[in-house]
């Protein structure tokens, strides 16, 4: 809106003693009847209005000031002055150790404008809110703003958690005794975060899951229930992200009061204004509210109190509401009088009421979220809501306090340095006691253990719970794995029927959840996918997860797999929602350090839609030291055959390449399967091995053959000899891995009957096992020149062949190339590199050119150009197997 238009709104009063007749009825009622009744009179007269045909605007928004009025603020039970003093010393120090690092080291980074802007924030929840554990109570659970870190850190040091050198050290974790990292890392600090937040947006969908997990587990009996809350602070800027907003309908549905959502409304991001032509605080509220959040707005500081309690004409509300956050960021910059001319100028009223403020005061009047009773009373009022999740949207500005070293200018953020000028100024402005000599070295401050400041901060916390954040882990895990027989029927095979990988699965899960000890502990995860992984049995078995129960009959009532929700259902069916699920499936998987309940997830999903799309979550995971399952469902690019190329899957076991700990199998059997399962659950929650699982399934049907002898090393190594025609004389060695093992088995038919070419068929189960083996046997040698060289798994295995090596699988073929170079002779590889597309399997594996046909070619091409077999025989053979030299390359089409 420009200037001259809305002036021209304000001589607009149709008429103003009628206006004020209905006001000061509605005070009498108010006064009388109390606000209920208000709320009545109101709805009556919009349902009346609308009835007559009047159009009612469509609102969300409220007016542009604190919802919480003045007088319904509750006292502050704390000390102004010692938290104020507090604050200070927690800011200076956060300061020091961003400048000092980068003193050191120009290129450490670091951020100082994000905690000055957050940091009453988190003072009032440490000060009285932040529960640590003790007495029954696990502890609130607190996801940080990664960017705020050093204050987090300062706040640690203060209380005698961290030493100088440990803040020296924060950006140099490589440095002796460890540093401090950037964001919070739960891998890197495993007994301080607990949540990482770096990547901005996950931080809104984790929390929303978090809270939903822990009534799960509650509602399951898992866990007594004792009101512990989940709060997640997050920057206005990284609303933007999808993850950010895009799970605040499930919060409301589910009724999540255990959960507070704290957004740091600075106005800026990292580039500069988050919404210049518009207003942050009220695009959310519309958004949150809309939602069905409750909603409060903590905008203005105490210092307008008295201003808006003369505004009877709502002069000023209206002034406040229509100027965009552009400008409000260049008042924060602008001396009083600009501020004056320009905020209260429009308008003779407005002018006469700033006449009550000095050009000083105009410029210091703070804003809501600067100002600690404004904030105390928000808290208060979220944490005492019933009935739905509370979101605060608190107005501060960024750099607050740094002045012209950064406060509100649009290179706030990345402000990591500060002049010896702007040391001093901070220093007087913080009230630090270092002289002008002390100040240049940006010193940290910590007043003595027995100052009323650190007696404070003591008993603050003592009443609290202790210090937070700390990451505990006491769980002791679980006593055994799940025993034998509930993976013998697996080892036995099928005699001939045929099966997929998928439906084994999901049989072996229904299996687990019978289980006494550990079937109430495993935690199915699906993304409305479960009949597509034929899993509907288990919505009877062991029902749908709903706080609310079914309130409602199912459609399918009389059918005996009917659609039942229920208020102890352990199925958590999370809808379309990938990384909702990946959400649940990482407080699931941590619930054995955030609970001391060893839940175990099992998420399945469309194997295209994991890696690939909700990747960074499942970093988050793997970073968090999540434990459980991630099951790729539907997986193999030609596999899965009728559903085109943004379905068909054949990268995800090189996107779960990267991923550390994340241990990945792309198993072709139903005893394989078993065996990885089974090893995986001992070793993550009986020896709590740091790791998860990425093992993909397929919808291929075929014969599960019995457990041969002595492979279970093999296949959780990653490798092992299925199948030998002539004992160590072969010439070939076909490697195949998931559904593909059958391509590579029919072409050792091919291969013997027509070609008189004898080939072992090697099973891979995991080519990233193999790598990561092969890679630490490397290392060792190249570390210990002069030692016995250790001998990576993959060539002892392969160390008495010889001939050539071809390897085929549904993914691409960098798969196998990543192990070539451990391979004694000639490799080969096949895969299935490009878009895929839907036709039948035979004529996707034929495009793809690693069906048998395309093995068996590999085959006598090696052998033929290592000279163990005459040159004509590939070109024969081609004809014979109708392949065409001249066939469209998958890569290019
Ligand atoms: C997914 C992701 N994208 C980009 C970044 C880089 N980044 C870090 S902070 C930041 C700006 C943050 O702005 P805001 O959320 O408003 O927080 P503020 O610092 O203003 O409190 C950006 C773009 C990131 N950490 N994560
Ligand atoms: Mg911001």
């Amino acid at each position: 809106m420009t200037q001259d238009s809305s002036r021209s709104e304000y001589e607009i009063d149709l008429d103003r003693v009628e206006s004020l007749e209905w006001l000061e009825s509605l005070d009498y009622v108010l006064q009388t009847s109390g606000p209920g009744r208000v709320r009545q009179l109101i709805a009556q007269l919009q349902a009346h209005a609308r009835g007559k045909g009047v159009r009612l605007p469509f609102a969300e928004n409220t007016p542009y000031i604190n919802t919480i009025p003045p007088d319904q603020q509750p006292p502050y039970p704390g000390s102004d002055e010692l938290e104020h003093r507090i604050r200070n010393i927690i800011r200076w120090n956060a300061m020091a150790m961003v400048v000092r690092a980068n003193t050191a080291d120009k290129s450490l980074g670091g951020h100082i404008a994000t905690y000055a802007s957050v940091c009453n924030l988190y003072e009032v929840g440490f000060n009285h809110f932040f529960r640590g554990p003790g007495d029954g109570y696990d502890g609130d659970q607190i996801f940080f703003q990664p960017h705020s870190s050093p204050g987090i850190y300062a706040r640690a040091y203060i209380e005698g958690r961290f030493n100088e050198q440990h803040l020296d050290n924060f950006r140099r974790e490589l440095r002796p005794g460890g540093g401090l990292s950037s964001y919070p890392h739960p891998w890197l600090m495993p007994d301080f975060w607990v949540f990482p937040t770096a990547s901005m947006g996950l931080s809104a969908i984790m929390s929303i899951y978090q809270a939903r997990f822990n009534r799960y587990l509650e509602d399951r009996g898992l866990k007594q229930s004792n009101d512990r809350k989940v709060w997640a602070f997050l920057g206005d800027g990284e609303t933007d992200e999808p993850e950010a907003l895009g799970a605040i309908t499930l919060a409301a549905r589910e009724k999540l009061d255990n959960l507070v959502f704290v957004v740091n409304c600075n106005l800026q991001r990292l580039d500069g204004p988050v919404r210049g032509n518009g207003k942050i605080i009220q695009e959310l509220e519309a958004a949150f509210h809309g939602a069905g959040w409750n909603v409060i707005k903590v905008i203005w500081g105490s210092g307008w109190d008295p201003l808006l309690a003369r505004d009877d004409e709502g002069l000023l509300v209206k002034r406040m509401g229509e100027i965009v956050d552009g400008q409000y960021q260049k008042y924060t910059v602008s001396d009083g009088k600009y501020q004056r001319d320009h905020f209260f100028g429009v308008h003779p009223k407005l002018v006469e009421m700033s006449r009550l403020l000095t050009d000083e005061h105009v410029r210091t009047i703070i804003r809501g979220g600067h100002d600690q009773e404004k904030v105390y009373a928000a808290y208060k009022a979220a944490v005492e809501h019933e009935g739905a999740p509370t979101v605060i949207l608190a107005k501060t500005i960024k750099g607050y306090g740094l002045g012209e070293w950064g406060e509100g200018k649009n290179t706030a953020h990345q402000q990591k340095m500060i002049d010896e000028e702007g040391l001093r100024h901070l220093r007087t402005e913080l009230g630090i006691p270092l002289s002008d000599d002390e100040v240049r070295e940006a010193p940290y401050f910590r007043p003595s253990v027995d100052s009323a400041e650190m007696e404070y901060i003591r008993e603050r916390r003592e009443t609290l719970g202790g210090y937070i954040p700390r990451r505990n882990v006491v769980n002791p895990g679980l006593p055994s794995a799940p025993p034998d027989e509930v993976f013998e029927e697996f080892k036995a095979g099928t005699n001939g029927r045929e099966v997929s990988t998928t439906m084994v699965f999901t049989r072996m899960l229904s299996r687990l959840l019978r289980e006494p000890d550990i079937g109430k502990l495993i935690v199915p995860i699906v993304p409305d996918e479960a009949r597509t992984f034929g899993m509907e049995a288990l919505f009877r078995q062991c029902g749908i997860y709903s706080h609310a129960g079914q309130l409602y009959e199912p459609v399918d009532i009389d059918t005996l797999l009917y659609y039942k929700e229920a208020q102890d259902g352990q199925i958590l069916e999370e809808g379309i929602t990938e990384a909702g699920s990946l959400s649940s499936f990482v407080a699931a998987g941590t619930a054995y350090s955030t609970h001391g309940v060893n839940t175990i997830p099992f998420f399945i999903f469309y194997s295209m839609f994991g890696l690939q799309r909700v990747g960074d979550l499942i970093w988050a995971a793997a970073e968090m030291r999540t434990r459980g399952f991630l099951l790729g469902g539907t997986a193999g690019r030609t596999t899965l055959n009728g559903e085109g190329l943004q379905h068909q899957d054949g990268q995800s076991h090189l996107l779960a390449d990267p991923v550390p700990n994340l241990r990945t199998y792309d198993p072709a059997y139903a005893y394989e399967l078993a065996t990885i399962i089974k090893d995986g659950i001992r070793r993550m929650y009986v020896d709590q091995e740091e790791l998860f699982y990425y093992i993909t399934v397929q919808n291929e049907n075929y014969a599960m053959p019995p457990m041969p002898e002595g492979v279970e090393e093999g296949i959780l190594k990653g490798l092992y000899r299925l199948s030998s025609r002539n004992g160590s004389s072969a010439k070939a060695h076909l490697f195949g891995s998931g559904s593909i093992i059958n391509e590579s088995l029919k072409a050792q038919e091919m291969l013997a009957e027509d070609y008189g070419v004898d080939a072992d068929v090697w099973s891979v189960t995991s080519y990233k096992q193999l790598r990561r083996d092969a890679m630490d046997a490397e290392r060792w040698n190249l570390l210990h020149p002069s030692e016995a060289p250790r001998v990576p798994y993959i060539s002892s295995c392969l160390e008495d062949t010889g001939g050539v090596y071809v390897m085929a699988s549904d993914y691409v073929r960098a798969l196998p190339d990543s192990i070539a170079r451990w391979v004694p002779g000639p490799v080969v590889s096949l895969g299935t590199d490009g878009f895929g597309r839907s036709d039948s399997r035979p004529a996707l594996r034929n495009f793809f050119e690693m069906d048998a046909r395309f093995i068996t070619l590999g085959t006598l091409n090696a052998l033929a150009r290592k000279g163990d077999l005459s040159p004509d025989v590939p070109e024969r053979a081609m004809r014979k197997l109708e392949i065409d030299p001249e066939k469209a390359n998958p890569l290019d089409v």
